[in-house]
């Protein structure tokens, strides 16, 4: 059964969450924490204050909530997405800052996996008298907090594949490059999508047939486009491709092997193209060391784009971990390319996060447990 408090700590621990969204791919490589302070002076509970961490990864949630809710913190209830953190880093421990602030109580949902923090945030607020209740809602905020875990836990990003679908399970046509299989609508949340990532990722073959610019096209959006990734051994990407036309504007990096096309690539380097020195593991680029290196430069989401055979990669190697599926109302048929995945074969392991309907087009999301 639950009380009048559990339902009161879910709502606000899901506005919580909702919140943090707002600088979601904004802070690397810091998590995006959400933090409401909420008090209740005998007319039922008010958020006072709120704060998300600052676009670039400081300050944190709870000193921007603190900062906001000003006097009004003493006695108030905290809730926080992630476990605040206890480290002197460049900031002063949240902890510290939510106990000298005054709350009463602090309601925490995920817990955080870093050393300098784990436990010792709670054990902080607790010993000095604050009421603590954890992992609230924890599996939300987790999947919120996904890249973040993800980096900190499996030292990689958290890659997300994405696909778009015809309704008999296609994702092109053979012989043709680009075609429309969802809509309009379904376009745009993709590239709402891609502004919550760190960088958008395509194998060479993609890349050459479909010539995309992989950028955030929407109003007032257009700044949030994430870097280009094509995995791209033999560096083979055309100078004169949308990518490489755009790398001044937008970070384009194509991950190289040693054996790859020392001409092209100098001339790709002068379009402003950067280059990851990665290995080749059968034919291909090593993906678990392209992903650890991905982490070490800061990233923690990568969207993987297409095509069938770069998804198919990531997916042999268990390297995915988010699958989401965009699907059309359209069948192509028997000369449809065949989607190395679909909503009735997930592999195992995951989990049916969402669903929702964009214009005409179905979309699922499944996640696997950090
Ligand atoms: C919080 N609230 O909003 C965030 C936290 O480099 P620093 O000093 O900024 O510390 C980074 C660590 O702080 C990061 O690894 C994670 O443990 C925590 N992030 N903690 O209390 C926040 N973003
Ligand atoms: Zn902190």
């Amino acid at each position: 059964m639950l009380t009048d408090q559990d339902r009161t700590d879910h709502r606000f621990m899901a506005a919580a969450i909702r919140f943090s969204r707002r600088h979601l791919g904004l802070t690397s490589t810091n998590p995006a924490v959400g933090t409401l302070i909420v008090r209740d002076d005998g007319n039922g509970p008010v958020i006072v204050g709120r704060g998300v961490t600052a676009i670039g990864g400081r300050p944190h949630a709870e000193a921007e909530a603190i900062a906001d809710a000003g006097e009004l913190t003493r006695g108030a209830t905290a809730y926080v997405t992630l476990e605040p953190c206890a480290h002197h880093g460049r900031t002063p421990p949240c902890a510290n800052a939510l106990v000298t602030a005054g709350v009463a109580r602090v309601v925490g949902a995920a817990s955080d996996p870093d050393p300098r923090v784990s436990g010792k945030g709670y054990a902080i607020l607790r010993s000095a008298g604050i009421e603590v209740r954890e992992q609230v809602l924890a599996a939300e905020a987790a999947d919120q907090l996904a890249g973040y875990l993800n980096r900190s836990v499996n030292k990689r990003p958290e890659v997300i594949l994405k696909l778009a679908l015809s309704a008999d399970g296609m994702i092109g046509r053979r012989g043709e490059g680009q075609i429309a299989i969802t809509g309009e609508i379904a376009r745009r949340q993709v590239h709402v999508m891609r502004t919550e990532t760190d960088a958008i990722l395509v194998g060479i073959g993609t890349a050459i047939a479909d010539d995309p610019e992989l950028t955030v096209r929407l109003p007032g959006l257009r700044g949030r486009s994430p870097a280009r990734i094509v995995l791209d051994r033999l560096a083979r990407l055309p100078a004169t491709s949308k990518l490489a036309r755009s790398a001044k504007d937008v970070p384009v990096l194509v991950a190289a092997c040693p054996e790859g096309d020392a001409a092209n690539r100098a001339e790709l380097e002068r379009a402003g193209v950067k280059f990851l020195a990665t290995e080749s593991f059968d034919g291909r680029v090593a993906l678990p060391e392209l992903l650890e290196d991905l982490a070490n430069r800061g990233m923690s989401r990568v969207f993987v784009e297409g095509g069938a055979d770069t998804a198919r990669a990531f997916l042999d190697e268990g390297l995915v971990d988010r699958i989401a599926l965009f699907y059309g109302p359209e069948a192509i048929g028997s000369d449809g390319i065949a989607a190395p995945i679909g909503r009735d074969h997930i592999p195992a392991g995951f989990a049916l996060v969402r669903e929702a309907r964009f214009g005409e087009d179905s979309y699922a999301e499944w996640m696997k447990e950090i």
